[in-house]
């Protein structure tokens, strides 16, 4: 007894600096105060205090309430030791970029006002339409309140700022006194911010509401960041962007929900080896910004590189679901679900990107206008002057075009990329849709081979673009490929082809090989496709008639293959 009394000491003294503490946050409990030593007894008041004092290792309790504050790091964890900062129980804590705006004076009628309002003035030079140069928000009962351009066009339900004579008026539903409502307006342009200097921070289980930030900033904001991960999180009801990730690397985010923000669920720029498993973008871009600048569920940006959707969720979004632009490469897409996304480019969206496997994805009922012309829009899966991405088993359905491949336009060629084992079936347009200039005459390639290409000679070879595999369906008798589209300057096998054999031997008299020699045209048979359930009933002509491509796994997670081959699309039957 001694002996282990003595053992104790000399580890506690041997080290002392090692040892990791835990504060508890808790803004509702009577004795809470940042005087505290953040003790069960004795809690801090607000979670920023925590994020001051906080060492490598330690863990930080923060109990259920609202808390109306921006945290930010000022140190970081080792790979050991991380930082973590845990919500208890999970989904309790709410971190509010607003605040509660008391004492309104009636101005007149149903309007009422707050006089030497100066938060948000004009916030730059963005692109959009209607109200995304600023960034106040008011929220009555938790129910956003729509703002308008000017008073006159005040009715029940709006809010105004007035810039110029510094006042916020606000008209109710119902005509309702603000005196008598929670009334919460967006004051805080950031609410959880780390660096280069705070690396592996944990945070689980917190939510994130009403950031006054602009587009393209994140309510939570990582610049340059390492080694995070968040779990069970949410940002909803933000002026810009979700989660904004500037250049960080080794990011995991996993469960989280980023949705009804104003502008973006997720954005990054540059970066690599940054995962995001089970997350969801649903219903963002209410403000309505440009959907053909940056907007909806999800956009990477500048040279990322290996970032990784795994099994996300992104819907009813006003902007592509996800968006991959510009110079990055070896990014994957799997096991994703994107849908009835509007105003989309596509609901996966591949510019100017390399190297990206699209895989096991149900993409369905993603549409576009196509003000301005451009057709090959609200596309299921799009890939823009982008190459060697790996389109497998996905299946593309009731969008305007199941697939795109457009070519022109940059000097990157769109080239190298293989579509296989898809279902492109009741899309509204074509079921694939080529527009291509450079798919016949591909000259240099700048950027360098990804490592999957085991045999550049063969991939010399195959730059073409190569389908097969496929199964194509339209209800109307439609053709199913346009191939070539009209940058084509004119090549043997341009046109536009309503079935298989005669586009076989097109391309194949063009190129010395076919596309599509193993490609069919019939009703997939979904389950149910009205309910979209797109799993295939057992006599549906895909089963067993993919190439095996080494995906192991179907979207639900079954064996694949199974029976005699792969089936096509995201789910194996049999
Ligand atoms: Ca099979």
């Amino acid at each position: 007894m001694k002996g282990a009394v003595w053992l104790l000491a000399i580890l506690l003294f041997a080290s002392p600096m090692t040892k990791a503490a835990t504060y508890i946050v808790d803004t509702n409990h009577p004795q809470a105060s940042d005087e505290n030593p953040g003790t069960p007894d004795r809690p801090f008041k607000t979670i920023s205090k925590a994020a001051a004092v906080v060492q490598a290792g330690d863990t930080v309790i923060v109990k259920a309430g609202v808390y109306r504050e921006t945290v930010r790091m000022i140190r970081g964890g080792t790979p050991q030791k991380p930082i973590t900062f845990l919500a208890e129980p999970i989904g309790s804590v709410v971190i509010k970029g607003s605040d509660v705006v008391k004492d309104w004076q009636k101005a007149d009628g149903a309007v009422w006002w707050k006089t030497g309002w100066e938060l948000a003035g004009k916030l730059g030079t963005e692109t959009g339409e209607g109200f995304v140069f600023r960034r106040e928000q008011v929220f009555c009962d938790g129910k956003p309140l729509q703002q308008v351009e000017r008073r006159e066009q005040m009715q029940a339900g709006t809010f105004w700022v007035d810039i110029e004579g510094k006042a916020l008026y606000v008209w109710l539903p119902e005509n309702a006194n603000p005196n008598e409502k929670v009334m919460e307006v967006s004051t805080r342009s950031v609410l959880w911010a780390g660096d280069y200097l705070t690396p592996f921070v944990h945070l689980k289980g917190f939510r994130f509401e009403h950031c006054a930030n602009r587009a393209q900033h994140g309510a939570i904001h990582l610049t340059i960041a390492y080694g995070w991960l968040l779990e069970d999180c949410s940002v909803e009801w933000v002026n810009g962007t979700g989660l904004k990730l500037d250049n960080c690397t080794n990011i995991v985010v996993r469960r989280c929900q980023f949705n009804r923000n104003g502008q973006l669920g997720i954005g990054m720029g540059d970066g690599w080896q940054v995962t995001f498993e089970d997350c969801e973008t649903s219903y963002n871009n209410w403000k309505g910004y440009s959907t053909g600048w940056e907007a909806g569920g999800v956009k990477v940006a500048a040279a990322a590189r290996r970032v990784r959707f795994l099994r996300h969720k992104a819907a009813f979004n006003r902007g592509s679901g996800i968006w991959f632009d510009y110079a990055g490469y070896g990014h994957e897409i799997i096991g994703c679900v994107i849908h009835d996304n509007t105003d989309a480019n596509a609901g996966i969206q591949i510019e100017v990107t390399f190297g990206v496997l699209i895989a096991n994805n149900l993409c369905y009922r993603n549409t576009h206008p196509k003000k301005g012309g451009a057709v090959f829009f609200g596309s299921g899966i799009l890939l823009q002057q982008s190459g060697f991405c790996r389109v497998y088993h996905n299946t593309c359905v009731e969008n305007d075009n199941g697939l795109a491949l457009e070519g022109a336009g940059r000097a990157v060629l769109s080239a190298g990329n293989e579509v296989v084992n898809n279902i492109f079936a009741f899309n509204r347009e074509f079921q694939v849709r080529v527009w291509d200039s450079v798919i016949h005459r591909v000259t240099g390639w700048t950027f360098p081979l990804p490592s999957f290409v085991r045999d550049p000679n063969q991939w010399a070879r195959e730059r073409l673009n190569r389908f097969d595999s496929n199964l194509y369906f339209a209800i109307v008798e439609k053709p199913l490929i346009e191939w070539g589209g009209p940058y084509n300057p004119g090549t043997p096998d341009k046109g536009q082809y309503r079935d298989l054999k005669e586009f076989v031997e097109k391309t194949r008299q063009h190129s010395g090989w076919a596309q599509e020699a193993h490609g069919i045209v019939a009703d997939p048979l979904f389950v149910n496709l009205s309910a979209g359930d797109f799993r295939l009933r057992p006599d549906s002509p895909a089963i067993d008639k993919g190439i095996p491509l080494g995906i192991m796994t179907d979207i639900a997670g079954n064996k694949r293959p199974q029976g005699k081959a792969p089936d096509i699309g995201a789910y194996e039957q049999g």
